[in-house]
């Protein structure tokens, strides 16, 4: 049996055992209430919110199970000698990194650490990786997006959240390495982020937790005096350039393909603080952002307002006929919002309500010029089923959408979607396939460029239960590989992820080209070159000890299969000790690091790249140093000794 049939056999199985079990696809139904919190309360904490007792959403169709051989794809193998067609670039969740997996193959390639303390490179603990993270070790990244050009992804920079520390980080893609990380003033919860899609302008990231907020009649206990933060970065920089004051959480977001907008989900726009009051008002919204006029009233000063000593203008739109945002009104809690490839349609997903709203952009500018009302926007409300989430495209009209409660994903048509709006005989519904299991995100390759090209579709999955071996109660996620390049979804592949990835994207290789020899620029660089003159040392050929105080020492040196230029130095006990370590050797893959044992001292060097950690030798006595990287025949030769001397 093919691995196709064993998944669709497997699929069956499973689906047909639910059905008797729990009767799944009616759970929200009579028992929805209690079956539906049950469920809900272990969820990660950005997925859907339990049940009221509301009405309930009509039941949706059951699902198929899909025969294999749906697609024009006979595997996603990918044999030795071959590499993938693209660069999935994965969040990290609760690890705080970024990673990289081949696609179609789901090989984990790299993991990039950017909020996180990672032993393998040192990340978190070297000198430069302090200065972005200051003391913090830890981060829980969601949403990774790339820089575009013109539509499309230009490889340039993968920008990427943090939603417990409220950053924003940007990742080069030439080294793979992040290069700046920026604090969000006042940044509540950073989630959703959505570069623009013109140029590398700006990056939106919208806060998720309003909060008490330095502006007058805030009352810390009183959840109803909160606000919240659309917030403009500027891609090249990095610098903050505006924030928008508005009320109510925002969560996804998403940016039109001109450079006109920025659009924002709005959940909690009652402003409660539990969650029963959150869930009470029947509509929330689709925030748009007039890009427009927010940077002409920033210009001008026109409702402009600072908060606290934070250098950045505010524009006050919490007003709700603020010309700056227009506020769409949509099914309650919407939670995802993506915009499709030929740049029509905003499409915003009800995670309580089983619609999508699907807005059509060109209607946009009369709704702010007040000729339409907001609500005429929305150009049709496809079901799709229980729980949707976030949407993907595969540039020949049909979305793609996660549907958490169902664990499906619903492939649909965008144009019968909205014909459905007005002829209820059109089904818009293409296929439901069953994933594994309560899928959060799901994305397609290119699907967020103007060149989407409907070959593959991730789907994340939360939990995955009995895909995998069991490793204990902390389960890994399952990432499944959809084929999508036929007129039926076929699923292909599982692949176990560490907690936990939500969202990613796949990047067509060509686009993306690492270096594969350090370039020796950009601000970790500027850093150590800084030093260098300070000291007037060469870092590529010198190797010196220099003290730079009575308690401080700087030990520059140079690494070169299978030794370092320097095999004992001395220092003194209480001594900070700074070490730069320059690695000369120019061989592709060729890397060294530097280990000093019982310190906590560990990094990464690669060819032609410098890096420093700082520690303080604390105990008299002789301690080894060694390259901690299989570098050559010799490489565990390759070490040398510290000696610290007591103080009197
Ligand atoms: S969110 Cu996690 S499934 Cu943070 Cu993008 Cu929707
Ligand atoms: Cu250098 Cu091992």
């Amino acid at each position: 049996m093919s691995r196709k049939d064993e998944d669709t056999k497997a699929t069956e199985a499973t689906v047909a055992e639910e059905r008797i079990q729990t009767g799944r696809r009616g759970f929200l139904g009579a028992a929805g209430l209690v079956i539906g919190a049950g469920v809900v309360s272990t969820l990660p904490g950005c997925g859907p919110k339990p049940a009221d007792s509301t009405p309930t959403p009509p039941a949706t169709p059951t699902p198929t199970p899909e025969p294999a051989g749906g697609g024009a794809h006979a595997s996603n193998e990918v044999p030795p000698g071959q590499l993938d067609t693209y660069y999935g670039l994965w969040s990290g969740g609760q690890s705080g990194e970024i990673r990289i997996v081949g696609v179609p193959s789901m090989r984990e390639l790299k993991r990039i650490p950017v909020f996180n303390r990672d032993s393998a490179t040192g990340w978190g603990r070297d000198d430069f990786s302090k200065q972005l993270l200051g003391n913090r070790e830890s981060g829980d990244t969601h949403h990774v997006h790339p820089s575009y050009h013109g539509g499309t992804y230009d490889g340039r920079f993968i920008f990427v959240n943090d939603k417990a520390g409220g950053r924003v980080a940007r990742v080069r893609c030439d080294t793979m390495e992040c290069d700046h990380i920026v604090t969000v003033p006042f940044g509540h919860g950073t989630h959703g982020i959505f570069p623009q899609r013109h140029h590398t302008g700006l990056v939106f990231c919208n806060s998720e937790f309003q909060a008490p907020l330095p502006i007058p009649g805030t009352n810390p206990q009183d959840p109803h005096t909160y606000s919240a933060l659309h917030t403009a970065i500027d891609g090249e920089t990095m610098e903050l350039k505006w924030q928008v004051l508005v009320d109510g959480n925002m969560d996804l977001c998403a940016t039109d393909y001109e450079g006109k907008y920025s659009f924002a989900t709005c959940y909690n726009s009652e402003r409660g603080a539990h969650l029963a009051d959150m869930m009470a008002a029947e509509k929330d919204f689709l925030y748009v952002f007039n890009l427009a006029r927010i940077t002409a009233a920033v210009a001008a000063g026109t409702d402009v307002i600072r908060l606290g000593d934070s250098p950045v203008p505010v524009v006050d739109a919490r007003n709700a006929n603020s010309p700056y945002v227009l506020r769409i009104p949509v099914p309650k809690s919407p939670h995802g919002v993506n915009v499709s490839p030929d740049g029509k349609y905003a499409i915003a997903l009800g995670k309580l309500s089983p619609t999508a709203s699907i807005v059509e952009i060109a209607k946009l500018d009369a709704a702010f010029a007040g000729t339409i009302q907001p609500i005429a926007c929305i150009v049709a409300e496809p079901e799709l089923g229980l729980g949707p989430l976030h949407t993907a495209f595969d540039g020949r009209g049909n979305a793609y959408t996660s549907i958490f409660i169902d664990s499906v994903i619903c492939k649909w048509n965008i144009a019968k979607a909205i014909a459905a709006h007005t002829d209820d005989t059109i089904d818009p519904i293409v296929q439901k396939i069953d994933v594994h299991y309560q899928v959060g995100h799901t994305n397609a390759s290119m699907s967020e460029t103007k060149d989407a090209d409907g070959k593959w579709l991730i789907a994340l999955c939360k939990f995955s239960k009995d895909r995998f071996l069991n490793v204990g109660p902390l389960h890994p996620e399952n990432d499944q590989l959809i084929d999508i390049s036929g007129e039926r979804m076929v699923l292909m592949h599982d692949g176990p992820t560490y907690p936990e990835p939500h969202d990613c994207v796949m990047v067509e290789r060509s686009i993306i080209n690492p270096i594969k020899m350090m370039t020796r620029n950009g601000p970790r660089f500027d850093m150590y070159e800084a030093w260098a003159r300070e000291d007037g040392i060469t870092l590529l050929t010198d190797t010196r000890v220099i003290r730079k105080s009575d308690t401080s020492v700087r030990v520059y040196m140079t690494s070169r299969a299978p030794s370092f230029a320097l095999t004992e130095f001395n220092v003194k006990q209480g001594d900070s000790v700074q070490i730069i370590v320059t690695n000369q050797d120019s061989v592709e893959d060729l890397t060294h690091g530097f280990c000093m044992t019982h310190h906590d001292v560990n990094f990464v060097v690669n060819p032609q790249d410098t890096r420093s950690m700082t520690f303080v030798a604390d105990r008299p006595g002789m301690f080894w140093y060694y390259c901690p990287w299989f570098c050559h025949a010799l490489h565990l030769e390759m070490r040398g000794r510290m000696f610290v001397e007591a103080r009197a």
